[in-house]
C-alpha cells in the first residue's frame, strides 16, 4: 500500500536528515521534491497546493528553522499536514429506528458486491444481523454473486424473482421488520457516471429506499479518476460517504489523498484485499503513517519537543542576567511563592537569603539598575551599589546581599546536576 509514494517522500525526508540545520534553501528544495512526488502520485493539484502551502507555512515558523532535527521536524509537519488533508474519521450512521439502510453505489467492477460482504461480515462482528438485498437484476450473475457471498459470511439474503425493483425494496423492508433484522445492505448495478440515464436509475433506487447511508464504492487504483467519480455521484445522487477499495494494489496513494478534501465526502471504509475479511475502517492516522513511513509519531514529537525544551534552556542560560533574574522572580511570585519551589533546590547553601520578605526588597534593587546594570551585573562598584541602594530604599548591604544571591544562582545553572533540577522545578 502506497509504496512508491512513501519511497518518493521517504528519500526527500532522508535527506533532510543528512543536512544540519532546517533552513530556508533546504525547505525551499525539499517542497520541490514533494511537489514532483505528489504529482507523481497522482494527487490532485489543489491537494498538492494545499499540502506544499501548509508544509511551507509550518517549516519556516521561527520554532521549527533552524531546528537541529531537520527529518524529524519536517516528517512531523508532513504527518500533521496529511493528517489534515485526510479529515477526521466518519464512521457509520446507524438509524435510531432499526433497520438501518445502506445502499453502495459505484462504476462497473468498483468492489460494490465485494464491499457487501465484508460489510456484513464487519457488521456481523459487532454482534448485529444483516439482510443483503441484490439490485442489480438484469445480470443474473449479480445475483448469484451476492447469495454466495451472503453464504460464506452467514448473512442473510433477500431477492424474489419478476419483481420490479421498487416492489422488491418494499418487501425487502417488510423482511427486515418482520424478522427485527438490524441492517439492510443493498447492493446496486455498477453504473459509468457520466450516463445521465443510469444515474438516474440510481437516484431514482435512493429515493425509493431512503437511506440512512448512500456509499460510493471507488477503486483507488483510479487515481484521480476517483475524484472525478466522486463528484459526479455526489451531484447527481447524493452521497453521505465512500468506501475506498484496493488500496492493497495502490502503490501511489493519489486517489486517498485528493477524494475527501475535493469533494468533501468523508471516507468510511477502506477494501485493503479480497478477502472478506479485508476491510478496515477508515483511520487516518494509521493511513497517515502509512503513507509518510513512521511507525511511531507519539516518540518523534517527543524527541522534538524535548530537544526544543533543551535549546529554550540553554538560551535562558547564556542570557542569564537581571533582566532574566527579574522574570524569574516574578514567575515565581505566580507560581505560589518562594518557599514551595526552593524545595527543588535541595544544593542551595544555607546561607543564601533567600527569604520570601526579601523579594519585594530584591524587586526594588534590580528596578533601580540601568539596563547596562541588569544585563553586566559585573560592573556594579561601590558608587553604583550607593546609587543603587538610594533609589531602591535599601541599603548597600542589601545590594550586596542581592549581589551575593545572584552569583549563587548562576553557579547552581552552570551546574549539571542541578539543571535538571530547576527544570524540574519549572523554575528556569
Ligand atoms: N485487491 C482487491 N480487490 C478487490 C477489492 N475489492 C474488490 N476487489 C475485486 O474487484 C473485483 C470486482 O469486485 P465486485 O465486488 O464484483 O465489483 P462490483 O462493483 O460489484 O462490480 P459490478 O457488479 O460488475 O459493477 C473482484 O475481483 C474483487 O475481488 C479490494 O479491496 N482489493
Ligand atoms: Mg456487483
Amino acid at each position: 500500500m502506497f509504496e512508491n509514494l512513501r519511497k518518493g517522500l521517504r528519500d526527500v525526508l532522508d535527506r533532510f536528515g543528512r543536512k544540519g540545520l532546517l533552513t530556508r534553501s533546504d525547505i525551499e528544495e525539499g517542497l520541490n521534491d514533494f511537489k514532483k512526488i505528489l504529482i507523481e502520485a497522482d494527487v490532485n493539484y489543489k491537494v498538492v497546493k494545499e499540502i506544499l502551502s501548509i508544509v511551507e507555512q509550518e517549516a519556516l515558523k521561527e520554532e521549527n528553522l533552524k531546528s537541529a532535527l531537520p527529518e524529524e521536524q519536517i516528517t512531523k509537519i508532513l504527518y500533521e499536514t496529511i493528517l489534515k488533508i485526510l479529515g477526521k474519521p466518519s464512521s457509520l450512521k446507524y438509524s435510531s429506528i432499526p433497520p438501518t439502510e445502506i445502499v453502495l453505489f459505484g462504476i462497473q467492477g468498483s468492489g460494490k458486491t465485494t464491499s457487501i460482504g465484508k460489510l456484513a461480515f464487519y457488521l456481523k462482528n459487532r454482534g448485529y444481523t444483516t439482510l443483503n438485498v441484490p439490485l442489480d437484476l438484469k445480470r443474473p450473475g449479480a445475483i448469484t454473486q451476492l447469495r454466495e457471498i451472503s453464504d460464506i459470511v452467514q448473512s442473510k439474503f433477500y431477492y424474489e424473482e419478476n419483481l420490479p425493483i421498487n416492489k422488491l425494496i418494499k418487501k425487502a423492508k417488510e423482511v427486515a421488520k418482520k424478522e427485527k433484522i438490524e441492517f439492510i445492505l443493498y447492493d446496486t448495478p455498477g453504473r459509468i457516471h457520466i450516463d445521465n440515464e443510469m444515474m438516474n436509475e440510481l437516484k431514482n433506487i435512493r429515493e425509493e429506499i431512503k437511506p440512512t447511508e448512500s456509499l460510493l464504492v471507488v477503486s483507488s487504483l483510479l487515481g484521480q479518476g476517483s475524484v472525478e467519480i466522486a463528484n459526479e455521484f455526489k451531484k447527481k445522487i447524493g452521497l453521505t460517504g465512500i468506501i475506498a477499495t484496493k488500496l492493497d494494489g495502490d502503490s501511489k496513494g493519489g486517489a486517498i489523498l485528493s477524494i475527501r478534501y475535493v469533494t468533501s465526502v468523508p471516507i468510511k471504509f477502506i477494501g485493503t484485499g479480497e478477502k472478506i475479511s479485508d476491510i478496515e475502517e477508515f483511520d487516518p492516522e494509521s493511513l497517515t503513517s502509512r503513507i509518510v513511513g513512521i511507525g511511531d509519531i507519539k516518540n518523534l514529537i517527543k524527541k522534538i519537543e524535548s530537544l526544543k525544551e533543551e535549546k529554550k534552556y540553554e538560551t535562558k542560560k547564556e542570557k542569564f542576567n537581571f533582566i532574566t533574574f527579574l522574570e524569574q522572580i516574578e514567575s515565581i511570585e505566580k507560581m505560589g511563592g518562594l518557599s514551595s519551589v526552593l524545595g527543588y533546590l535541595p544544593q542551595i547553601p544555607a546561607n543564601t537569603d533567600f527569604d520570601e520578605k526579601n523579594i519585594k526588597k530584591m524587586k526594588a534593587i534590580i528596578q533601580s539598575m540601568t539596563k547596562k546594570e541588569r544585563i553586566y551585573p559585573d560592573i556594579i562598584d561601590g558608587d553604583r551599589k550607593k546609587r543603587i541602594a538610594k533609589g531602591s530604599g535599601t541599603t548597600i548591604n542589601d545590594v550586596n546581599t542581592l549581589l551575593k544571591n545572584f552569583k549563587v544562582m548562576k553557579n547552581l545553572i552552570s551546574n549539571k546536576g542541578v539543571e535538571k533540577i530547576i527544570r524540574r522545578g519549572g523554575i528556569f
